[in-house]
């Protein structure tokens, strides 16, 4: 089938010293040859003039690049035309490319033909949008890993796995009365553990990946008045949340995005959380538990200024040996509380003593946040992190099947029930790099690109 020529803007809206202009397909020649009139050789810039062929008008100085398939980011011809970076010279181009018979490209369309032409697989694919998109230097790493194809290169070696495996089983199903090495449940069971631990590996990253993705959950927690909305304003950098002397000033939880060293944070301050009457605050108080639940960190802070009291201690029971930093506030004011027995209280969690009005300890603060999410049992240097939401899922699944292969194998269950679930850890994986993928799964991957990509 012969694929419609298609163009698109590929640089960013607004002005800029280049834009440039992308046209692929296989009549991408004939169409710049219309309005360019200098020879192309592959992969050289060429220098000219872009002219309307209908009214011989000059449209812009240019410098137009050839790239000959198949060695192209689509593998199809493409010219890639930089003229100034005005929306106006940029659109009469596109517009005179299109009135030469390209289509206009739908988002993510390039990068769709490359997939669909083999240059990329499709996790490598979907790199190229979390490279656009990353906003941080870890993000963007992993999206370059990704797209360099050493995830994809690791998936292929699983599944390599899984194929000798499943022809081990086929055999050992359709021809058992052939002389052939009897697959022993034994071997089996060995080699689906070696599996399984492989897709583990992934499995275990998908936590460092959603953080990366969506940000680290932090919320702030603790009794009425011990400054909980001081500290959320704090780290922010800015009076967000109300603060005041009056206990219960914080009714609703308040959230904020902010980046601590590279880490995004999405910090959540909450309403005290003490038994009351108050319906309003009871919600308050609900909402926190929620914000608390939900959170891969929190900071309690207790009040230095004041004894300890039974609304600490239920505080301290809701986080139990969570991981958690307890800041001591106000260490300005004169010391009444017991630090000694809440330490016993909170046996996994970070003490640090401080003041927010004096800005004492909450360098320290956020130096523990940023150790406890890079330093800690978050990060894993050497290993390539999932951020990819459908790679995780994928990865899950093949982690079920395998776990449900092994659980059979062990129970001595037949071949065929066994062979059922490796099948599909093996499909599953597949997704992953866009083998026998649904058409519709392509389509959404792709339509989550920006124009012009
Ligand atoms: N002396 C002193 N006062 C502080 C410190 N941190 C906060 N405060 C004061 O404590 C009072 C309560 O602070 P908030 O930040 O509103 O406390 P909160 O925990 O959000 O209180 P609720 O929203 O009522 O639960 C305010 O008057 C703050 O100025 C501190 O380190 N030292
Ligand atoms: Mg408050």
């Amino acid at each position: 089938m012969r694929e419609d020529t298609i163009a698109a803007i590929s640089t960013a809206y607004g002005e800029g010293g280049i834009g440039v202009i992308r046209i692929s397909g296989e009549d991408t020649l004939d169409i710049v040859g219309k309005i360019f009139s200098h020879e192309l050789e592959p992969r050289k810039m060429t220098y000219g003039h872009i002219r309307d062929n209908v009214t011989g008008d000059l449209v812009d100085e240019v410098m137009v690049c050839y790239f000959k398939a198949p060695a192209s980011y689509t593998a199809e011809d493409v010219c890639e035309i930089q003229c100034h970076g005005s929306l106006i010279s940029l659109k009469k181009i596109l517009s005179l490319v299109i009135s030469n018979g390209a289509r206009l490209a739908e988002p993510g369309e390039f990068t769709k033909r490359a997939f669909m032409n083999g240059r990329l697989d499709l996790s490598q694919a979907e790199a190229v949008m979390d490279l656009i998109r990353a906003k941080t230097d870890r993000n963007f790493e992993t999206a370059l890993d990704q797209l360099e194809g050493g995830f994809s290169s690791k998936i292929i070696s699983i599944r390599q796995k899984l194929v000798d495996v499943l022809v081990d089983l086929t055999v050992n199903i359709d021809y058992p009365d052939e002389d052939i090495e009897e697959m022993t449940y034994d071997k089996l069971i060995t080699s689906l553990y070696e599996i399984r631990k492989d897709v583990d590996k992934f499995v275990k990253t998908l936590d460092t990946g959603r953080i990366m993705r969506e940000g680290l959950r932090i919320s702030i927690i603790g009794k009425p008045n011990v400054g909980k909305s001081s500290l959320m304003n704090a780290l922010l950098k800015e009076s967000r949340a109300i603060v005041t002397a009056i206990p219960g000033t914080t009714r609703d939880t308040i959230e904020e995005d902010l980046s601590l060293g590279g880490i995004p944070v999405i910090l959540t301050d909450t309403a005290g959380i003490h038994e009351t009457e108050d319906l309003v605050e009871k919600i308050g108080i609900e909402k926190s538990k929620e914000a608390f639940n939900r959170s891969d960190l929190v900071i309690f802070i207790a009040d230095l200024s004041r004894e300890l009291d039974t609304e600490d201690e239920e505080i301290a029971k809701v986080i139990g040996s969570r991981k958690a930093i307890c800041l001591l506030n106000k260490s300005d004011l004169e010391h009444k509380l017991d630090t000694e027995y809440l330490k016993r209280l909170l046996p996994s969690a970070i003490f640090i003593e401080g003041s927010v009005t004096e800005d004492q300890g909450i360098g320290e603060l956020e130096d523990t946040i940023k150790e406890m999410v890079l330093g800690g049992d978050v990060k894993q240097q050497d290993s390539f992190v999932v951020t990819n939401v459908r790679h995780g899922a994928l990865l899950r699944e093949a982690e079920n099947s395998l776990k449900d292969a092994i659980d059979m194998a062990e129970n001595g269950e037949a071949l065929e029930l066994l062979e059922i679930d490796v099948n599909n850890a093996y499909r599953a994986l597949g997704l992953i790099i866009g083998e026998e993928v649904e058409e519709d799964i392509i389509n959404e991957v792709f339509s989550r690109f920006c124009l012009g990509k």
